[in-house]
């Protein structure tokens, strides 16, 4: 899988060489390329915003800038991803189908965000015909300061999908993981008691009928805790 992003900070992606994914794109599995948003300006003070039409507060990020960025990376079969918090919740179905994508460009907004004919002219027949997705993604309801946080999120939860990434295969066909893919029960390891709390007694009886009833009850009642 090959992921490329378009930021003003290309520096937030440096974390992406190290550990589980250093070794996935030094094996191959993966391939990440990070452009400067800034190279792509025409500008004399080389920027990449203007004040917003119709007014109101701060700055919106300049069409033809992106479209200089965005047109060679956009081959056939790519999904284009805008990070922005008006997007479509991301979440563990999504990371599934992306980690299928043979390629993924994460557009990361700053400021008040893009000139939002960036996503229609990409969205146009011209290029769904070549298979070229857009998708308007937020990674939960909160504002960042731009769009490369998320990013990092979407493609930690997307890469670790793939085979060979992640440390322990065997993890992501456990049973006992909800359909968000991580496991609703609390969790206890050794010592058997740790500062007078002691793990309840069944989980250390062997009875696995009972540990996942135990379980069962005790993911619903947190469950329960966090509406
Ligand atoms: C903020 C461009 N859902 C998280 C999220 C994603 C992107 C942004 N904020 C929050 C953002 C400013 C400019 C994108």
């Amino acid at each position: 899988m090959k992921i490329e992003t378009v930021t003003i900070f290309p520096d937030y992606f440096a974390p992406l060489s190290l550990s589980l994914l250093g070794k996935a794109q030094n094996s191959g599995i993966l391939n990440f390329v990070v452009h400067d948003l800034r190279g792509f300006s025409t500008n004399n003070h080389h920027a990449v915003d203007d004040t917003p039409y119709g007014g109101g507060a701060g700055m919106v990020m300049l069409p033809e800038v992106w479209g200089q960025a965005l047109d060679p990376i956009l081959v056939n079969d790519t999904d284009l991803i805008i990070l922005t918090p008006a997007g479509k919740r991301f979440d563990q179905n999504l990371a599934e189908k992306l980690s299928a994508s043979k390629h993924i460009v994460f557009a990361c907004g700053r400021y008040e965000g893009i000139d939002d004919r960036v996503r229609q002219h990409y969205s146009s027949d011209q290029y769904c015909a070549r298979n070229i997705r857009v998708h308007e993604i937020s990674i939960g309801d909160y504002v960042l300061g731009g769009g490369e946080v998320a990013a990092l999120v979407m493609i930690e939860a997307i890469t670790r999908l793939l085979p060979g990434v992640l440390g322990n295969p065997e993890s992501l066909a456990e049973e006992s993981h909800n359909e968000d893919g991580y496991v609703e029960y609390p969790n206890f390891t050794k010592p058997p008691t740790w500062r007078d709390i002691a793990v309840p007694e069944i989980l250390l009886s062997g009875n696995h009928a009972e540990i996942a009833k135990w379980r069962a009850a005790a993911a619903e009642e947190r469950a329960e805790k966090n509406l």
